[in-house]
């Protein structure tokens, strides 16, 4: 990894791996890319760019010598339930011209697959890296062609292709936006903002998290990984906790001792996280690649709250 093209660089994972991958390779080696500008000034290069248009990634791969793609550009589950055909035509559309740019240069690949690959059918409990997949929703359906075809891009064309099964991702720099594991973030926005909070999600509903830094560190450390003992290569589970909305208020509660929790459940994407796994098992991440996370849930709560109430003063 010495030049990097980042697709999808203002979302929730975007806006945090290029400054981390920054400030490992050097700001003028990452190349930010989006669909929309950024609304302040950028910590080095940036270039506007639609992912269902290949011509303009191949033309800004090339230009920037990119030796190496991350591709983070996606819908998640909840808005591509709401509309599937985009969500197609987005999830796929952008993922199959990443590969292809990646094909044509050579170039080291990196895609975030993720829980939502796994469908009811799927063992909920201890979840294996290699199980049933039969996902019941659009974005399900995309994450589990998506690791498919990064298979097969490395099988057929020899492609360094690279992944992880994210599973809810919590921090406090930028929102998420259209997830099912977005109550998870929500809840300390309004925990700080107004002691409340409201859970679109019902209590019992157990699924796995993890925290940002926990997440960018497992991107580098996988991109870096010795290809040869990779048996994966794509989709690796990985998590850091799971827990259930009363457990999240109760970890706020140690820091926020009068912080309310009440629900009013949201059907769809409740039934999305019906469909996911409740805890999932990365012994094929920390075996073939050394994941490690660093953050449990009372770790990452004092961190979120420390963090984001300098952030919500400052604004
Ligand atoms: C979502 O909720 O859609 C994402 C995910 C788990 O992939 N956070």
């Amino acid at each position: 990894m010495k030049k990097i093209i980042v697709t999808g660089a203002l979302g929730q994972i975007g806006s945090e791996l290029i400054e981390k991958l920054r400030s490992e390779y050097g700001a003028e080696n990452v190349l930010a890319t989006d669909i929309r500008k950024p609304d302040g000034a950028t910590s080095g290069p940036f270039e506007l760019l639609d992912v269902t248009d290949g011509k303009q990634m191949l033309e800004l791969a090339k230009k920037f010598g990119a030796d190496t793609i991350m591709h983070m550009a996606a819908l998640l589950s909840a808005k591509a339930e709401e509309n599937p055909l985009f969500a197609w035509n987005l999830n796929m559309g952008g993922l199959m011209n990443a590969l292809e740019v990646a094909r044509e240069m050579d170039m080291q690949f990196f895609t975030p697959s993720s829980i939502g690959a796994f469908g009811p059918s799927t063992p909920k409990q201890n979840t294996p890296q290699d199980t049933l997949q039969r996902p019941t929703t659009m974005y399900g359906v995309n994450k589990v062609a998506g690791e498919l075809l990064c298979d097969y891009y490395y099988h057929k064309f020899g492609i360094d292709t690279r992944g992880v099964r994210f599973p809810g991702l919590i921090s406090y720099v930028a929102q998420p936006g259209g997830g099912t594991t977005d109550y998870a973030v929500d809840i300390y926005y309004k925990a700080i903002e107004e002691g409340k909070y409201t859970s679109f999600i019902a209590e019992g509903t157990y699924m796995d998290m993890m925290y940002m830094p926990d997440a960018l560190q497992a991107i580098v450390d996988l991109m870096e990984a010795d290809p040869s003992k990779l048996v994966h290569r794509n989709a690796f589970n990985v998590t850091a906790m799971s827990f259930e909305p009363s457990q999240i208020a109760a970890s706020i509660q140690k820091c926020i001792p009068d912080f309310q929790m009440a629900y009013e459940v949201d059907p769809v994407r409740q039934a999305i996280a019906n469909s996911w796994p409740d805890n999932i098992d990365p012994s094929a991440a920390i075996e073939e690649w050394g994941f490690k996370a660093n953050y449990d849930l009372d770790a990452m709560t004092e961190d979120m709250l420390a963090k984001l109430k300098k952030k919500l003063k400052a604004s």
